[in-house]
């Protein structure tokens, strides 16, 4: 075996063994949905995808009539895991939110909800990235 794929093996078995799930698909991290179906959503992430560090993205989300909802609250946590968050900025103008500074500070599986509102309408986006 050589030491590239052996580096890469035991990568796979750290992943394993704390807080990722590799098996995720990365329709996890950008849902096109809300969880109830009340928004069709589109997620733009600054650098494509979610990574360690600080994120920022724009969410546009829309009910059945074509409304835009607002962001009005983020959270992050990591399952089992006990993280403080700072709370990211928020700014939503045009139909879209921007959502600035989400620090994910540790790889493995993150789940992200986007709560969002529009006046007579609520639901929440559920995004789960796995960061390396
Ligand atoms: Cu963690």
């Amino acid at each position: 075996m050589t030491p590239v794929r052996n580096t890469v093996m035991a990568l796979a078995a750290l992943a394993l063994a704390g807080c990722g799930d590799p098996a995720l698909a990365d329709d996890d991290a950008m849902p096109a949905a809300s969880e109830r179906g009340t928004f069709a959503l589109v997620i733009a992430h600054d650098d494509g995808a979610f990574r360690r560090g600080a994120n920022s993205f724009v969410v546009r989300a829309t009910d059945r009539a074509g409304r835009p909802a607002s962001v009005v609250g983020v959270a992050a946590r990591m399952p089992g895991h006990d993280h403080g968050l700072t709370p990211p900025r928020i700014d939503c103008a045009d139909g879209a939110c921007r959502v600035s500074d989400l620090v994910l500070a540790m790889p493995g599986r993150w789940e992200i909800t986007l709560a969002l509102a529009l006046p007579g309408e609520r639901d929440d986006a559920l995004l789960a990235p796995v960061l390396r």
